[in-house]
């Protein structure tokens, strides 16, 4: 049966297209530094949002006009019916991963027993749509902050038993992951963080966050699942900080408590720019430390001081994350998921193919312009020239560690002019960014 009647197969169209129902940058199979577009950029969609949020904001009440969830009123027959409709929606996007939380997907039943029950028949139906569509599971995750029980945290609870508890839906999360061939595991730490200090303990907090990842790397070695583990930072938002604040935290974090091998990052755009990053910063940051894993895809409003979650539509932006990526050597396991919601005025079911193609459109321009950046050598000549002076003579003495200040000192009081210095050119480069993204 057919849900999204309103959703043709949406095919490339090229950038003449009219047509809003076409792609008009996004060539899946076109390709583009000896990978097709679609393997540069494996998009994902985010269950979440698209099967599930509803247009509620604290002023109102949901807006999303979704036919197939009045169908019935039972919550499992309706995760099932969803099910059929995410597929229904990648196959006709040419979307080939999607990434869940266990509450989107299987409604949670009154005790975890129940919730698991719950879980197992959904999976049932979801690895089924899997093998007839082909469609694979980019990373799953757990909720542990909607459910009233993590009001002060999960794994950094000052309650044990809710420790316990956010380990045994993790553990069970793991699993259906596990089962169905996800390609990583994601732990966005929810409430995970403090709102006041003065009622915190943060190293006990920060150290049982330690414990707790520590536990799901022994449990998939003991499930055999080899999927990645990722950390998604955010600055703020549910509580006021929180503990994986960027990717400069969350490294550190990871280096402190001998994670470093075990997790790569989950880099969010609407949270690099929460915490007063840019989005190609905090992928510079994570490919820098050989940690870069997956990216969810979407885009901040500047002006607004929260996560809205927006589809990305900012080429420029785009052009400068997919630039880190392509420099970082692309995804492995990970991809673009597109952590993204429409508007709530975006109600229609038309709108779910309009902010897709929106953001699958914006990604490949930047994969285009950033392709070519990257085969004429237009920033990395800049760099390369910038940074000449470490590649000979004191500097690379410098670099190979064979000089200290004593040294240093020396070969300054013989130098008698110092090399001059360059200038950086900023505006220059960034209008040559301009003349790739315009052509
Ligand atoms: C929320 C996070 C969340 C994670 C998955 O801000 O982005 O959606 O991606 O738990
Ligand atoms: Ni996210
Ligand atoms: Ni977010």
């Amino acid at each position: 049966m057919e849900y999204l009647k309103e959703i043709p197969k949406i095919n490339y169209e090229g950038s003449k297209s009219k047509n809003p129902l076409a792609y008009k940058y996004y060539n899946p199979e076109e390709v583009i530094l000896g990978k097709k577009m679609k393997d540069h950029l494996k998009f994902s969609m985010a269950y979440w949002h698209t099967l599930v949020a509803d247009g509620t904001d604290p002023f109102g009440d949901g807006t999303m006009e979704r036919p197939w969830d009045e169908e019935t009123t039972d919550p499992l027959e309706r995760a099932k019916i969803r099910v059929r409709v995410a597929f229904e929606f990648m196959e006709k996007m040419g979307i080939e991963y999607f990434a869940f939380h266990d509450r989107d997907i299987a409604p949670e039943g009154e005790t975890l027993e129940e919730s698991n029950k719950n879980l197992d028949v959904v999976v049932d139906v979801i690895e089924k749509e899997m093998k007839r569509t082909g469609i694979k599971l980019l990373w799953g995750t757990a909720n542990l902050f909607a459910n009233k029980r993590f009001v002060n945290g999960a794994s950094t609870s000052p309650n044990a038993d809710i420790f316990a508890f956010a380990a045994a839906q993790v553990k069970k999360a793991m699993e259906i992951t596990h089962r169905l061939g996800g390609a990583g595991y994601t732990f966005w730490g929810g409430r995970e963080g403090y709102e006041t200090l003065l009622n915190t303990d943060m190293k006990l907090e920060q150290d049982n966050f330690a414990r707790f990842l520590h536990m799901a790397v022994d449990y998939a070695k003991e499930i055999g699942f080899k999927g990645q583990f990722y950390i998604e930072p955010k600055p703020k938002e549910p509580t006021k900080h929180q503990y994986d604040f960027d990717s400069a935290t969350v490294l550190s974090f990871l280096r402190k408590y001998d994670l470093m091998g075990h997790f790569k990052l989950n880099i969010e755009t609407n949270h690099a720019t929460l915490a007063g990053h840019t989005m190609n910063h905090e992928v510079r940051l994570a490919v820098d430390n050989d940690s870069l894993g997956s990216v969810d895809a979407n885009q901040g409003d500047l002006l607004l001081g929260w996560d809205t979650d927006q589809f990305p539509t900012n080429v420029y932006d785009t052009t400068l994350t997919m630039y880190e990526i392509i420099r970082g050597g692309g995804f492995t396991t990970g991809g673009l998921n597109f952590d993204s919601k429409v508007r709530r005025a975006s109600f229609t079911v038309e709108d779910l193919a309009y902010a897709h193609i929106a953001g699958m459109d914006t990604y490949a321009i930047g994969l285009r312009v950033a392709a070519k950046l990257w085969e004429d050598k237009a920033i990395e000549d800049i760099l390369d020239k910038r940074y000449a002076s470490y590649k000979d003579g004191i500097g690379l003495d410098i670099v190979n560690k064979k000089v200290g200040f004593k040294e240093l000192e020396e070969y300054i009081l013989n130098k008698k002019e110092l090399d001059s210095n360059d200038s950086g050119r900023q505006e220059l480069i960034e209008s040559i960014i301009n003349q790739y993204i315009i052509g």
